[in-house]
């Protein structure tokens, strides 16, 4: 009986354990169900809504004549990081006053070469006779940066050959040759003592008319006035003010300014490596070397240029060539003055990226390991994109050195394209 008694209830046992099993397992099924549903659904939504079909509309009168850009670029998808700052299109006709020469040179691209000879403004009976060169842009931009560069001077900080003391930049709605129409003034600057300098410049709808015009050579300009040889222009419309954009400013010594001239002989240069690498980037350069200086000077001036050129994001620094000159071992003020310099660039909100000493072979700089490895050790605390490692570089190259400390041509070269594979391991920062 008890037997009996114990078959049923393991029968039961068994029933209620199947009834179970098929609760179980339909539950489990009707989760798998419903994950692969939600899946389904999930697969059906793309990552990004699709856009109706734009409607032919009349553009809102705040947007005449202007191309809209999506804004922040850094939230789209299939971003391109740093947003680009591509060269603003503009018509081949070139203004210029009758006094000045050879304009076409601001906007051929080149460096180094035969620039737009300005000269210096001049008095006509009562009036005073302005240099100026304008040029149309191919159509009506947001944003741009115009960046001039009197690249008859080498140092920064060098204006004898050419320089320009004061200018202003000037845009118009309605000229029809660079003189005649309405001009309004955006960029007034007086007592340059600068080479190259940037400005950021917000248009008005249907200004596509940009003149720069000449006020005075720089005090110390020699007795040919002033000579521009290039105004670079970039669409900076995807950037705003503070945005990372692709925009580089190099500073250092003399191979800093020997290295980022553009000239003809220094080529492919930072940028075209960026491009050769990226087509989309054709990032914005400015050479700010000074030959002879140590980290206490960069960072006397850091701020300086800062505040002259807020459009610029990466702030590259190579310096320690001459801090370790003479096989110096006293490494520590220079790691000091350097963590002044990132604090500096950080406080400002801008990116600065370390690159290593290059290695020199003229038996004058046997410490540079040592300074590097503060460099390193900078790069990390502050969380920093790592520079180039130019001491490894020229270390197994020494063939590009020219005099055992600065680079050849072909070194000079290599030193840009090094950093310009910085340039594009740079990964956008978290957005969330
Ligand atoms: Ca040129």
């Amino acid at each position: 009986m008890l037997k009996k008694f114990l078959i049923v209830l393991s029968a039961g046992a068994i029933a209620v354990l199947g009834l179970w099993w098929k609760v179980v397992a339909k539950g489990g099924e009707s989760f798998a169900y419903a994950q692969s549903l939600k899946a389904k659904k999930k697969a059906r939504q793309p990552a990004v809504e699709p856009q109706p079909q734009p409607q032919p509309q009349p553009q809102a009168a705040k947007n005449d004549g202007w191309v809209e850009v999506p804004e922040p670029l850094h939230i789209l998808p299939g971003r391109i990081w740093p947003p680009p700052t591509p060269q603003v299109g503009l018509s081949p006709e070139i203004f210029s006053a009758p006094s000045t020469q050879n304009a076409q040179a601001l906007w051929d691209g080149k460096f180094r070469d035969f620039g737009w000879q300005a000269g210096k403004p001049a008095v006509s009976g009562s009036k005073v006779v302005l240099p100026w060169a304008a040029v149309r842009l191919a159509k009506s931009y947001r944003r741009i940066l115009v960046q001039w560069t009197a690249s008859g001077n080498t140092d920064y900080n060098q204006t004898i050959y050419g320089g320009p003391g004061s200018y202003a930049i000037l845009f118009s709605a309605d000229s029809s040759n660079g003189e005649d129409g309405e001009w309004r003034s955006v960029v007034e600057v007086q007592n340059n003592r600068v080479r190259t300098r940037s400005h950021l410049v917000e248009l008005q709808p249907g200004e596509v008319f940009l003149r720069f015009e000449i006020r005075a050579a720089a005090a110390d300009c020699y007795q040919y006035g002033v000579q521009i040889d290039e105004l670079s222009l970039f669409d900076m419309s995807m950037c705003k003010e503070g945005f990372a954009c692709d925009t580089w400013a190099f500073v250092g010594d003399s191979i800093t300014a020997m290295s980022f001239d553009n000239s003809a002989q220094h080529r492919p240069s930072f940028a075209d490596g960026v491009q050769a690498g990226d087509a989309r980037r054709s990032p914005l350069v400015l050479n700010g070397g000074i030959g002879g200086e140590g980290v206490r000077q960069i960072e006397q001036r850091i701020e300086g240029m800062l505040d002259d050129n807020p459009a610029i994001y990466y702030w590259a620094i190579g310096i320690g060539s001459n801090d370790s000159a003479g096989n110096n071992t006293n490494v520590k003020p220079f790691a000091q003055t350097l963590e002044g310099v990132v604090k500096k660039i950080i406080a400002k909100g801008r990116m600065p990226i370390l690159a290593k000493i290059p290695y020199a072979s003229d038996g004058q700089h046997e410490t540079i390991p040592v300074f590097n490895k503060a460099i390193g050790e900078l790069t990390k605390k502050y969380k920093l994109p790592k520079g180039p490692d130019l001491y490894t570089h020229f270390k197994s190259h020494p063939n590009q050195l020219a005099d055992g400390l600065h680079p050849t041509d072909e070194g000079v070269k290599a030193l840009q394209s090094l950093w310009a594979e910085v340039a594009l391991t740079l990964e956008p920062p978290a957005t969330d």
